[in-house]
């Protein structure tokens, strides 16, 4: 096993990851910016390096002052938590090559998932069911693509292979709105990605957006831990994720995760990665492969009762699982609120001291968070400031406790976005189950407008 890791992110997730490390035993080095010189994790931290000023291209991003860092401190792996480095495959290739573990699938895979029509071949090879689409990348001719949409039958969507995570893409209703689609498409993804290859998709209008979790180690193991319904989102934020997705019986989670897990050991995963499926009219289509510790992932570990950054840690570390799939029991379920300092209803990012902060507790309640009273949220980085999980055996006894905790949280000094989680948990479409990745961004239209 390791001796010291280097945390190379910031916030909620660098204090998660220092508590996997603190109990297996494992020294940690904290590196930050200037911004987040005093933050308490940085302090808690075996060690600390400063590795730029404030903006994250500068710092979080500063590829060869993290491998410095790593260096000067003697590190052996480098966790890269998510977000920031933690999809660049660039990034994990170096950190090989300057002689560490990257905690993290290998750079190849990560590059595999990274372009979007060589991930969905990949899965379509291994039988994961795919949303019917162009087979790869749309050829140049207007004439072919016209031929292609018309056997995908309208609405479809024209989606950048470079991009993901809801960049670069573009509905397209009608034939006559296609080359103008495709020509800006095409070049919006050659000016973000640096990536031209543009592929199709039959555009599903309502589906809900339930991810799987798998774990796989380098011997050949691999497992599902099951689903998350994350489909309560604006703008591709997520705010509240749950497992298990309401609705999913058994029978579909083991179909879906066993056809997930066999991709993963065909194309050599390691690690943990998640893969986002749209759901609609009871059928799975998959979209996207995520190759990195998710946000959401305490809803998982608090359902199967796997910590899921130990496990990342020890198959870096080339340890082999010691569960099989018969071990995994879905029980139970859990419950996320992302807590953002933002207005709730407007979403602007509200930065600046904490004066008062008081977090819940009791039976069923977890607080993933880096703040304290007097913290100041700097303004420079994503506005999440922590997240509340709450546990039940039933979802609606996890919805009933996370109504107490989120009523028991004070957060003075900024805003934030808690009386939009506590109106979600009463609202009736909610507590119903089931709901379609749109749903909050009408809700929020609907309240804006009566204001
Ligand atoms: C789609 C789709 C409808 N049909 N693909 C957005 C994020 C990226 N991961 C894929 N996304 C979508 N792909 C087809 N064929 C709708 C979305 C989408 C979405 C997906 C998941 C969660 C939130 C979303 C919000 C808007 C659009």
């Amino acid at each position: 096993m390791f001796e010291k890791i280097l945390i190379a992110n910031r916030g909620e997730i660098a204090l998660r990851i220092q508590r996997a490390c603190r109990t297996m035993g494992i020294k940690t080095v904290a590196v930050h910016s200037t911004a987040d010189a005093e933050a308490k994790y940085v302090k808690l931290a075996d060690e600390s390096v400063c590795i730029g000023p404030a903006p994250a291209a500068q710092s979080y991003l500063n590829i060869p002052a993290i491998i410095s860092a790593a260096e000067v401190t003697d590190s052996q792996a480098i966790h890269p938590g998510y977000g920031f480095l933690s999809e660049n495959a660039d990034f994990a290739e170096r950190v090989e090559k300057s002689g560490f573990v990257f905690i993290g699938p290998r750079p190849e895979t990560i590059r595999l998932m990274g372009d979007k029509v060589s991930a969905k071949n990949a899965m379509k090879k291994a039988g994961v069911p795919c949303v019917p689409g162009s087979d790869g990348a749309l050829p140049e001719d207007i004439d072919e693509i016209k031929k292609i949409a018309k056997q995908i039958g309208y609405p479809i969507i024209i989606k950048a292979s470079g991009g993901g995570g809801g960049r670069g893409m573009r509905v397209v209703h009608t034939e006559a709105a296609l080359s103008n689609a495709v020509v800006m498409t095409r070049n919006e993804a050659q000016a973000a990605f640096g990536n031209p290859v543009v592929y199709a998709e039959k555009f599903l209008e309502n589906p809900r957006h339930i991810e799987f979790q798998l774990l796989i180690d380098e011997h050949g193991n691999a497992v599902h831990l099951g689903e998350r319904d994350c489909s309560l989102q604006r703008r591709h934020q997520k705010i509240l994720e749950e497992a298990p997705a309401p609705g999913i019986t058994e029978k579909m989670r083991n179909k879906i995760g066993e056809r997930c897990a066999d991709a993963c050991r065909r194309i050599k995963y390691r690690g943990v990665g998640t893969f986002e499926f749209l759901f609609e009219n009871d059928e799975f289509y998959f979209i996207e492969m995520n190759t990195r510790l998710q946000v959401e992932h305490p809803v998982t570990e608090w359902i199967t009762g796997i910590d899921l950054v130990q496990a990342q840690i020890k198959v870096a570390a080339h340890e082999a699982l010691t569960i099989r799939q018969k071990d995994i029991n879905i029980k139970g379920h859990a419950i996320e609120c992302r807590i953002n300092a933002e207005d709730p209803y407007k979403l602007t990012p509200s930065a600046g001291r904490i004066t008062q902060y008081h977090i819940p507790g009791g039976p069923g309640v977890r607080v993933d968070s880096h703040v304290y009273h007097n913290y100041m949220v700097p303004p420079h980085y994503d506005s999440m400031i922590g997240k509340v999980i709450t546990y039940g055996d039933t979802r609606e006894q996890a919805i009933a406790r996370m109504r107490i905790a989120l009523t028991e949280t004070v957060i003075e000094g900024i805003k934030t976005n808690i009386p939009l989680h506590l109106d979600l948990l009463a609202d009736s479409s909610f507590l119903h189950g089931s709901l379609a990745i749109h749903y909050l961004e009408q809700k929020l239209a609907l309240h804006n407008k009566k204001d």
